[in-house]
Parts: structure tokens; sequence; C-alpha cells
């Protein structure tokens, strides 16, 4: 990765950039090359393998949107997984939810913890929270082995390419199908239905054939390409619509500062050419 006064996450036709103060870290882990750095005008930076995760100033986008939605719209969410989330930020918000009893989060790379733990501190506030269970393992190799059932699974995770790859496939979903109790939803990070049409596509007609209820949910995040950011809601039985209960969110003292009624139903509000890649 090459780390001059600018920082490009760098694609075949088409460049992300920040201008840079400082590299704060740079190691390469087991999995990746792990890289935080001072912005000029959007704090630290976390990148893997060049990609960029997130930004202290506009991280909140994605995190409210992988978990608040589910959390709200499931009856009584005490028993959460997170597969990936090392950088922290997805544990904050579930732990916001008071009926939450235990969170797992499985994260394979033990130094993006330490990286988050080091120079995000906005992000890393629940690692010792008594309800959070920190386990460096394999998110594939966990739901392939685990026999708890949890009420809702996060899936956090990198890009669709190197240490993340197979938390696409069909093999995992079917496992963490298994994994959920029968009211249980999974949300996963899916990438832009702008720039990766083709594997947007496929994952919808993928978990359909496994979940009642497989949509995505579009949301603005100005961290990635395109800043148009989509994500999965799985679930065994509840609609992200129909089953949502407004005065949840009402009655909630809940501080998002993406997340609120509106938006949520705004999630699902496909634009055509997303009702066209997911067959609608
Ligand atoms: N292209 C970036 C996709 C990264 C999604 N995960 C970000 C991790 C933040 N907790």
């Amino acid at each position: 990765m090459k780390i001059d006064s600018w920082i490009f996450e760098a694609h075949d036709d088409m460049k992300h950039g920040y201008k840079v103060k400082d590299i704060l870290y740079h190691q390469q882990s087991k999995y990746q090359e792990v890289v935080v750095l001072e912005t000029e005008g959007y704090g630290k930076a976390l990148y893997l393998d060049g990609l960029l995760m997130l930004t202290e100033k506009h991280e909140f986008f994605y995190h409210d949107v992988i978990v608040h939605p589910a959390m709200f719209v499931h009856k009584n969410p005490e028993y959460v997984l997170i597969i990936g989330g090392g950088d922290g930020g997805s544990l904050r918000e579930v732990l916001k939810h008071k009926e939450v009893k235990k969170v797992d989060m499985v994260e394979i790379d033990e130094k993006v913890v330490e990286a988050s733990k080091k120079f995000f501190p906005t992000l890393s506030v629940e690692f010792d929270n008594p309800k959070a269970n920190i386990m460096f393992d394999d998110g594939i190799k966990f739901v392939k082995e685990t026999n708890n059932k949890y009420d809702i699974i996060i899936v956090d995770s990198s890009d669709p390419i190197g240490p993340a790859e197979g938390l696409f496939n069909e093999d995992f979903y079917r496992n963490a199908y298994k994994s959920l109790k029968e009211d249980g939803i999974i949300v996963s990070q899916v990438e832009s239905p702008l720039f990766y049409e083709k594997f947007f596509k496929a994952h919808f007609e993928m978990n359909r054939k496994i979940f009642p209820i497989a949509m995505p949910m579009i949301g603005f995040e100005p961290d990635y390409p395109y800043g148009m950011w989509g994500y999965s809601f799985l679930s065994r039985k509840y609609h992200p619509l129909n089953d949502f209960n407004e005065d949840k969110v009402i009655n909630s003292d809940i501080k998002t500062r993406y997340y609120n009624i509106e938006v949520h139903k705004a999630l699902f509000a496909y634009p055509n050419f997303v009702r066209d890649l997911i067959g609608e």
C-alpha cells in the first residue's frame, strides 16, 4: 500500500482518497496489512489491505445501519453474535440496547482490535463490558461448529477478498441460519449495489433460497466508493417494515446520529436499478 501525502483506495477505474497528516500504525498481521492514518479532515482512518474500513468522522453511518434496524425490529434481542467488527463500532452500538444480555464477538485478526484500542477510543469503548465476550477465531469455522442460537447475527466484515471471502458464500449463510433462534435476524455488509452489481445480485439470489425474508438495506456511507452502501437483512420471521414497531424507537433513549424512524423506512426504499438487480 502506497502512503504519502494522500492515501487512495485504488480500483481499476477510480480512486477514493484522503489527505494524510501522519501514519500512526502500519503492520502486516498474519491475515492482512493493517494501517491507521491521521487524515487532514476526517480524523483517524483504518485501512485493511489497502481498503478503507472507517474514518472517525463518518463511521456512524455504517455502524448505525448494520446494528439498529435489526435490533429495533426484533422483539427481544438478548443474544447477539458479531462476526468481524474488530474496530468495536458494532459492539458499541449493540450494547446501547438494554435488552442485550450477551454479545459474542468473533474477530479473526487480533491486530485490528489492538489498533482500535490504541487509536480509536470512540469505537473501542465496550471491549471490557462484562456482557462482551471477545474471541479471536475464524467466524466461518465458528458458525460451522457452534451450538449457540442467537437472536441477531451481525456480519461486520471487510471486503469479499482476502480473509473475509468465505463470509460471503452459501455454506457460511446456511451455517449462520442454523445458529439463529427461530425468529433470528442476520445483517451483513454487502458492498455497494453501484460498485459490485454482480456480487450484490448473487448475494440476494443465494439468500432467498435460505431465508424466508432476504432484503437489501441501502444507506449513505461517504467513507466508501460512491457513498451508497448495501447491507442485507436476512430474517427467519420478522419483516423489517411490517414488524417494525416505531414505539420501540420512540420510547428508547438510544442516541444515534444517522438512524431514526424515517431512515429505517428509507433503507428499504429501493431505486429502480436496485429493484432490477434483486429481481423485483
Ligand atoms: N469497502 C469497505 C467495506 C468495509 C465494511 N466493514 C467496515 C468495518 C467497520 N466496522
